[in-house]
């Protein structure tokens, strides 16, 4: 007998895109430069292929086929970002026109095809001026940040009714103070550990904001990703690895954006290392009166860990791997194009997690999804087969469905993504849409699991 998967009623689907990944128009219209388009001017050959983010998917341009593609496959909500450095070029000041009717008319567009549009302040799109000057290190870019989102509030707040303050603001720390993939590829783990606090407290400034101006009906949360912190075994040293990896990954965002409050033990820990931000009292109370709305959750791969198996070279550098390892799980499934282990549980977890910890805040999936490398081999009567993404969709939604059926209080589930689009880094590398772009000529072919997904959002569910 084949089991159904209903999902409740009103349920989200859709997508979730970035300004930096599908616009193009990088310096068209009076768009200021982020740190993107002046980390490709300086190192090209750090993006795969030398592809950088000036084309993209060229949304700016065909935003409004694309939001008939959507409609076509069955979206009732759709999140992008704005661009900061697009509609207040260099961060601060004036706000540019041709920006503000950019996104009014995507925004429009998007009403009038009946898909609920969610707003991203920030997706890791820095304008370059604020980074020459501390980005997120500096306390002038926090209020220059504040500034820019209160602009938006009023913009576009009327008919925006979902806000995010940031997508994955774990990610441009790690990722620009401590791995070197994002600007400014510096290893300093004192300096992430002030722009991971500074963020958070960006987020509370943007909500302090936000209700200030009272709008009706509308509600701001963040994006976090997520990743369970699986121990190798339950030795107390794997179980200490996992629970320092969940400390600094997780819910150091986690409660001080839900809860309001660090938690002691992360605290502690960086106190005994010398390493706890600089901050205010007041800072502290902000976050403590300013927490989110709603909380949208992130979910690609899971963190396995392990107890260090040698000690840290204390001539090296202080990271985070001080702590733990990376265990390798023997038969774990990966997606090899990304690199990323498959483990659809992980999705449950999470959710369980934040029904049982974070007061079963509402929330939904806001990104998930896979991919992968050299979709043209899959081509069949001039459609990408991409029978995997959906089995990877199928098997994330199972475990989505059994959550919200425990309890927990989980309004859609957006895939990464829409179209083909850009990667920070990985350029066009793996490809992630229900519909295809071919770079050479823009041109917008919907996959197999595009039309999935239209079935799977008709019906909302799916049976197996
Ligand atoms: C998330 C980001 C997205 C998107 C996605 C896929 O972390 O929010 O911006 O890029 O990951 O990752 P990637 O593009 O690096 O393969």
């Amino acid at each position: 007998m084949a089991k159904e998967y209903k999902f409740p009623e009103g349920f989200w689907w859709g997508s979730a895109t970035s300004a930096t990944q599908i616009e193009g128009a990088a310096s068209e219209d009076g768009k200021g430069m982020n740190v993107w388009d002046y980390w490709y001017k300086q190192v090209p050959n750090r993006f795969f292929n030398g592809v950088g983010p000036d084309v993209t998917s060229d949304f700016y341009h065909r935003y409004k086929d694309d939001i008939k593609l959507m409609k076509e496959i069955g979206h009732n909500s759709f999140r992008f970002s704005i661009s900061w450095s697009r509609l207040i070029p260099g961060g601060v000041g004036e706000v540019n026109k041709k920006a503000v009717d950019f996104y009014n008319d995507v925004i429009n567009e998007l009403l009038e095809n009946g898909i609920m549009p969610i707003a991203t302040l920030f997706h890791f799109d820095m304008p370059i001026e604020m980074q020459h000057i501390g980005g997120f290190e500096s306390r002038q870019v926090l209020e220059n940040y504040k500034n820019y989102a209160k602009t938006c509030f009023e913009l576009f707040g009327d008919r925006v009714k979902r806000w995010i303050t940031f997508n994955e603001p774990i990610v441009p720390a790690e990722g620009g103070y401590l791995y070197n993939f994002h600007y400014p590829d510096i290893v300093d783990f004192k300096k992430a550990i002030q722009v991971c606090f500074n963020t958070v407290l960006a987020s509370a400034m943007a909500i302090n904001e936000f209700k200030k101006l009272e709008i009706k009906d509308s509600k701001i949360g963040i994006v976090l990703n997520l990743t369970p912190s699986y121990p190798r075994s339950n030795h107390p040293a794997d179980l200490k690895a996992a629970e320092i990896a969940d400390l600094l990954f997780n819910r150091s965002f986690l409660d001080p954006c839900v809860k309001g409050e660090y938690p002691e033990k992360l605290v502690e820990l960086l106190k005994s290392y010398n390493h706890l931000p600089v901050y205010t009292e007041d800072d502290l109370e902000l976050i403590k009166n300013n927490t989110v709305d709603y909380l949208g959750v992130n979910y690609y791969q899971p963190r396995r860990v392990k107890a260090k198996e040698n000690m840290p070279n204390p001539y090296g550098v202080f990271t985070p791997d001080w702590f733990f390892d990376e265990y390798v799980m023997p038969g774990r499934r990966m997606n090899p194009y990304r690199g990323w282990e498959i483990y659809e549980k992980g999705i449950y977890d999470i959710l369980i997690n934040v029904r049982d910890n974070y007061g079963n805040i509402e929330s939904y999936i806001s990104e998930n999804g896979m991919g992968v490398e050299g979709e043209e081999r899959f081509i069949k009567d001039g459609i990408i087969q991409d029978d995997y993404r959906i089995e990877f969709i199928k098997g994330h939604l199972k475990w989505l469905h059994k959550a919200i059926e425990e309890g927990c209080n989980v309004k859609g589930y957006h895939l990464w993504s829409f179209m083909d689009n850009w990667s920070f880094l990985n350029a066009y590398k793996n490809r992630y849409g229900l519909v295809s772009v071919d770079i050479t000529t823009q041109k917008r072919t919907i996959k197999k699991s595009g039309y999935w997904f239209k079935e799977l959002a008709r019906n909302n569910g799916f049976s197996e």
